[in-house]
């Protein structure tokens, strides 16, 4: 079998970080694209000189040349800014819808096959633009924020309860937003819910609701938490772990059912909108979308949710995108 070629399109902080995975996974071979010069050269150098160390065969490739993208089989995308300390993902969206359409037009002609995931914020508008600008079909453009924020919840949650967090279950839908959606009910640590964990921890239901509100509170602020600390820029470890899990299920066709940003015609209530929703990923980028009912509750909050993004995709076409 042919080794699958990866294109990474900007090389900061993320894009590095998803070098070294997808070399260490040995996924395939890498080719680092970024506007600045001689940078993906060195850092994927850089891992490259590692492959002794952790034996892996993998070629990585650094360039600021889209033609050496030609052919990638899947291509991950974190051009742009990222935060600082008191700014929204919002505030990101002039400065990267201008990086996202260039992008869109670099891929559109040199891997007008791929599959592309997309990492760049504000993230659920910037993956509508991608697939405007590209024209790709809707299933093989897809964006990373629920495995990202699904995984922060988790982790949440198994320490709360002081349980692994491998046997921790929890979905967050919507928005990549502070409106995102952490789903209660269908949390659970192989299969007991959270909450009656939580209940009998507590032995009291008003202190039990009132933990996993602290823990569904801080997950929507926790990309904000990372930002705060950093102070220079946002999470990069784990946006970069949550894009391999969905490469590889595309990679290797595991089909996964993995909340993502996908394309919506008419599932949960939403028509014509990119928004997280759980999705089986293969081969062929999303290969459906997985619907799940919601009590009056949990459909307030997501359309809640989907209105943000609404609202961004609106602003983005104020902006003339
Ligand atoms: P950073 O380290 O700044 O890397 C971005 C890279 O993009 C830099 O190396 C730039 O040179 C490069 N770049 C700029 N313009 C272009 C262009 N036109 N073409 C190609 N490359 C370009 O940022 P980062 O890696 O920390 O974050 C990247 C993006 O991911 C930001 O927009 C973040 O907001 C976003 N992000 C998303 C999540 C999600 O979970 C969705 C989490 C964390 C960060």
């Amino acid at each position: 079998m042919a080794r699958k070629k990866i294109a990474l399109i900007g090389g900061g902080q993320i894009g590095g970080v998803l070098a070294q995975l997808i070399a260490l996974k040995q996924l395939g071979d890498v080719v680092m694209f970024d506007v600045v010069e001689d940078m993906p050269q060195g850092k994927t150098l850089e891992i490259a000189e590692a492959s002794r160390i952790e034996r892996f065969d993998m070629n990585l490739k650094g360039t600021n040349d889209y033609k050496d993208i030609e052919g990638a089989d899947l291509v991950i995308i974190t051009a742009g800014v990222p935060r600082k300390p008191g700014m929204s993902r919002e505030d990101l969206l002039t400065t990267n819808a201008k990086i996202m359409t260039s992008v869109a037009n670099g891929v559109k002609e040199y891997a007008p096959n791929s599959i592309v995931i997309i990492i760049s914020n504000p993230l659920d508008t910037m993956v509508t633009l991608f697939q405007k600008v590209s024209g790709f079909p809707h299933e093989r453009v897809i964006g990373q924020a629920g495995v990202l924020d699904s995984s922060r919840f988790a982790s949440f949650i198994a320490w709360e309860l002081d349980v692994s967090v491998q046997d921790v279950n929890a979905m967050v839908l919507g928005g990549h937003g502070d409106t995102m959606v952490p789903l209660i009910r269908y949390a659970n640590v192989n299969g007991v819910p959270v909450m009656e964990m939580l209940e009998r921890k507590y032995q009291d239901k008003a202190k039990a609701k009132e933990v996993m509100d602290a823990m569904i509170e801080r997950t929507r602020k926790a990309g904000g938490e990372i930002v705060a600390l950093l102070k220079t820029g946002s999470a990069f470890f784990s946006p970069a772990s949550a894009a391999i899990a969905m490469a590889k299920s595309i990679l290797l066709d595991e089909k996964r059912l993995l909340p993502c940003s996908v394309y919506l015609k008419g599932e949960f209530g939403v028509e014509g909108y990119y928004v997280g929703v759980p999705a089986v990923l293969g081969e062929n980028g999303v290969e459906r979308v997985v619907e799940l009912s919601l009590n009056e509750e949990e459909q307030a909050a997501f359309n809640n949710s989907v209105e943000a993004v609404k609202n961004s995709v609106a602003n983005l076409e104020k902006l003339g995108f």
